[in-house]
């Protein structure tokens, strides 16, 4: 269509204004059942996290057929058949300013997928089925039995060097040596993996994909593989291990997107212990019913056997005690909707992390959750801080700041800033809990932001930017001059950084080019690039020891 992204803009105002007109709906060729199996995958690949497995809308935008629905208030559009198939074909092929991605642009969909996905939503949307705990115990696979397991660690201790280095789209998960940045292993662990956790010891790494399966990748072998399986969820993007003194390794926690649902399992062999419905979750301010609840980020406290979990459309927070973890106990605390990502307060000299912090992003901003009061944190008017449009923290940034003291900071999808807020109430309650700065960025469209105590620079990327060339792009912001500087990493889109165990190195992925990047993060100059046949698609990568201690 050749539309520029203001352009696309205009068309979906006048679309909503023809919403508000009552327009009526357009004809459409509905799929043949081949097609909709086909588009239904899609749609939980690359469509459900933003617009919701029922199509309520979340970060983006409903995707009902209908126009008006009652309730989803917060949710802009709607009323997909009302807009037509050439307005949504338009939608995919070419992303929008406010975060969309232009998935025939850069290739992901072909012509005939986005004529088929734009048929999709059109639809009505399928029935989400029941995974209860029947289901999950046979899904549960225990590949090797603990007793069976390496008896020691192989490497010295240099697994904790390791990165997990999820290839999305080959749904496997490479390991490489952090210290020598050699292939330890690619071990297939499903399709479209998400994330990793450590687990407390360091030694397993958690995966979980977005088809809600899990594996359990065991560090101690020489070529570390996959030791267990499990699947609580359909759909999922979140999972965590045990921390707290007394039950390192113990246990682990997937969220799940669908069904509305948090799983809790045994941490070593992955064999389900219990399931834990969350659909009854409220909306917080309204007391509404929600035809959606799902578990967005989740954090592991170590200061005590819980769970911070994150529900994105009630605007909840569980506190998951797991002494009893089939039969866990929630502490249930107010935050805003729809929270997403987000991580620990830490920096030198608080001892325990006993804040943590999630973005709202439809509120566009921070809450903060007292997790030792187990209360929200109270900021001033409004329950949350308010930062720019559309924050995205990842697990956000630590540091201490030569005029504010210790900070968090957050990235925007919609807006070209970092924010940074205080966030220490003891040594620095004046600027506790507010927005102490704004740093401008050259575009928005940024995901993840990453420090390490032993840097002084705060990196961010912006693979979402609709500026040309600007999505290969890194910012490095040196903390102590305040200089922002921008080095071109790569022709395409990357994303994500991670500090080795060190903190003297930056891994990026070049998530279009398959290639891992590694910046010395004093010269800001390219060490090595790896891009051997193996690398396919790399996104989020997971150095084990900042992972397992929470180190952002
Ligand atoms: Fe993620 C974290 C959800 C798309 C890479 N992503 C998270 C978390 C959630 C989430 C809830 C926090 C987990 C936690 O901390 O427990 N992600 C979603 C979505 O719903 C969304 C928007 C759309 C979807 O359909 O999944 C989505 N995410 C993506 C991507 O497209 C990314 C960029 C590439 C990919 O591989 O999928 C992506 N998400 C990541 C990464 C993290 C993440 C790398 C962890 C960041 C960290 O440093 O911890």
């Amino acid at each position: 269509f050749g539309l520029t992204a203001e352009e696309i803009d205009q068309v979906i105002e006048y679309f909503k204004w023809q919403d508000q007109q009552g327009a009526t709906a357009q004809a459409f060729e509905p799929l043949s059942d081949k097609e909709f199996t086909e588009a239904k995958e899609i749609y939980f690949d690359r469509c459900s996290g933003c617009h919701g497995a029922k199509r309520w809308g979340a970060t983006g935008p409903s995707l009902l057929p209908a126009t008006h629905i009652a309730d989803a208030k917060e949710v802009e559009g709607g009323g997909t058949r009302a807009k037509g198939q050439e307005f949504i074909e338009a939608m995919l092929e070419n992303g929008s300013p406010k975060g969309m991605p232009a998935w025939g642009k850069e290739k992901i969909l072909d012509a005939r997928q986005i004529n088929l996905m734009a048929r999709y939503v059109q639809m009505d949307p399928p029935e989400v089925p029941k995974l209860g705990m029947e289901e999950a115990k046979k899904e549960w696979e225990l590949i090797v039995p603990v007793a069976d397991r390496p008896k020691s660690d192989p490497t010295g201790g240099q697994f904790l060097n390791y990165f997990g280095v999820v290839l999305r789209d080959a749904g496997k998960v490479a390991i490489i040596d952090g210290t020598t940045h050699k292939k330890i292993a690619v071990v297939d662990t499903g399709k479209a993996v998400h994330i990793l956790r450590s687990s407390h010891s360091g030694r397993y790494f958690y995966v979980i994909g977005r088809d809600g399966r899990l594996a359990l990748i065991d560090l101690w072998y020489k070529e570390p593989k996959v030791v267990a399986r499990g699947r609580t969820c359909w759909d999922a993007r979140s999972v965590d291990g045990s921390k707290a003194h007394g039950y390192e390794d113990k246990y682990a926690i997937v969220g799940c997107y669908t069904p509305f649902q948090y799983a809790i399992m045994d941490g070593q062999t992955l064999e389900p212990l219990s399931i834990t419905s969350v659909a009854d979750s409220k909306d917080w301010k309204t007391g509404n019913a929600l035809p959606e609840v799902r578990v967005a980020s989740i954090v592991a406290s170590d200061h005590e056997p819980l769970w911070v979990i994150n529900l994105k459309e009630s605007g909840w927070v569980y506190l998951v005690d797991y002494r009893n973890p089939k039969q866990p106990k929630e502490t249930r605390i107010t935050a805003d909707n729809f929270l997403h990502d987000g991580g620990w307060v830490s920096f030198p000299g608080s001892k325990e992390k006993r804040y943590f912090i999630v973005a709202a992003n439809a509120k566009n901003s921070l809450c903060v959750i007292d997790v030792v009061a187990k209360k929200l944190v109270k900021v001033g008017a409004k329950p949350c801080i308010e930062t720019g449009n559309r924050p995205h923290p990842g697990r956000g940034a630590n540091f201490v700041h030569p005029k504010f003291g210790p900070v968090y900071a957050t990235s925007h999808i919609s807006e070209e800033v970092i924010t940074l807020i205080g966030v220490d109430p003891a040594g620095h309650p004046q600027h506790a809990w507010k927005v102490v700065e704004k740093i401008p960025m050259k575009s928005a469209g940024s995901l993840f932001v990453k420090t390490h105590p032993n840097s002084r620079n705060l990196w961010v990327d912006m693979p979402l930017s609709s500026q040309a060339g600007v999505n290969g792009e890194v910012g490095v912001y040196n903390i102590d001059t305040g200089k922002m500087q921008y080095i071109k990493v790569s022709p395409d889109r990357i994303v994500h950084m991670e500090y080795n165990k060190d903190g003297n190195e930056v891994w990026i992925s070049g998530w279009l080019d398959n290639s891992i990047y590694i910046y010395d993060d004093k010269t800001l100059k390219l060490k090595k690039k790896i891009s051997e046949s193996w690398v396919f698609t790399p996104t989020g990568k997971f150095n084990v020891y900042n992972s397992k201690n929470d180190i952002y």
